[in-house]
């Protein structure tokens, strides 16, 4: 399906969420609430407090722009769910968050396929408060745009998003910690990704994510651990040389 943000912006009906759905919320935001302190980013909880989230009630997406507006001129767009590639990096590029505003349901509670609002909202929205990130995304989809008729290009990028934006880990003031989205908003992978011996944990390292696939439907074998967002954002110019010569030798 083919997206443009003016034809298709959907809103956000908050009318329309069950009193199940508050429920299944709540429970998702007390358990992560549980996980987090001491393993997340010092930006994901600088973004929390700036985004103003509460355990018991599904943000309402016009409330969360304005925060998001004023702290880095980003925002959420309603998607229904996974989209293609050149839409998603054409909102990531004007500055706009896609995301999902349906729930998953109790059985799900603990793995669902595609990312859902928890996902999108709870993993993805705090570190969008923080300049240095948003700087890396913007660019980075820039960057990508250049290339979206090559499906290698894609691919490669993607395995940057994917250890970084998903699953990205950082060597903060106090520790290390993680500010990837889809580890955050996953109970399991938010302890083990930290504290487990099994996966590996190596510097960021462009050249290396992008000669890593990704796993999808499990916790990650190995993890890159950047020293800054800074650095995302000033790795840009690697990720596109790597990828032009990639692109000639693929
Ligand atoms: N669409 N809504 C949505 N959310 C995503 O995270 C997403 C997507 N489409 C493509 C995609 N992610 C991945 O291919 C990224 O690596 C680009
Ligand atoms: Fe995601």
């Amino acid at each position: 399906m083919d997206y443009t943000a003016a034809k298709d912006a959907l809103m956000q009906n908050y009318e329309a969420y069950t009193e199940q759905d508050q429920l299944i919320w709540q429970m998702l935001y007390e358990r992560q609430q549980k996980v987090l302190p001491g393993r997340a980013a010092q930006a994901y909880f600088d973004g929390i407090k700036k985004v103003g989230f509460k355990p018991n009630e599904i943000p309402r997406f016009e409330e969360v722009n304005e925060q998001l507006k004023a702290a880095t001129g980003w925002s959420l767009t309603v998607v229904p769910g996974l989209i293609d590639n050149k839409p998603f990096f054409e909102f990531l590029e004007n500055k706009q968050f896609p995301a999902t505003t349906w729930l998953r349901k109790m059985e799900q509670l603990d793995y669902l396929e595609e990312p859902d609002m928890f996902h999108d909202v709870f993993g993805h929205v705090p570190i969008l408060t923080n300049h240095d990130f948003c700087a890396f995304l913007k660019a980075l989809s820039g960057m990508t745009l250049k290339h979206i008729g090559n499906d290698d290009a894609i691919e490669f990028v993607s395995r940057l998003y994917w250890y970084t934006v998903e699953f990205g880990l950082i060597n903060d003031a106090d520790g290390l910690r993680i500010y990837g989205a889809g580890i955050l908003s996953s109970p399991g992978e938010s302890v083990y990704s930290v504290e487990s011996d099994i996966p590996q944990r190596v510097p960021y390292d462009v050249k290396e994510i992008m000669h890593t696939p990704y796993i999808k439907d499990r916790f990650q074998e190995k993890y890159f651990v950047i020293d800054s967002y800074r650095q995302l954002f000033e790795s840009v110019a690697e990720i596109e040389a790597t990828l032009e010569n990639m692109l000639v030798t693929a």
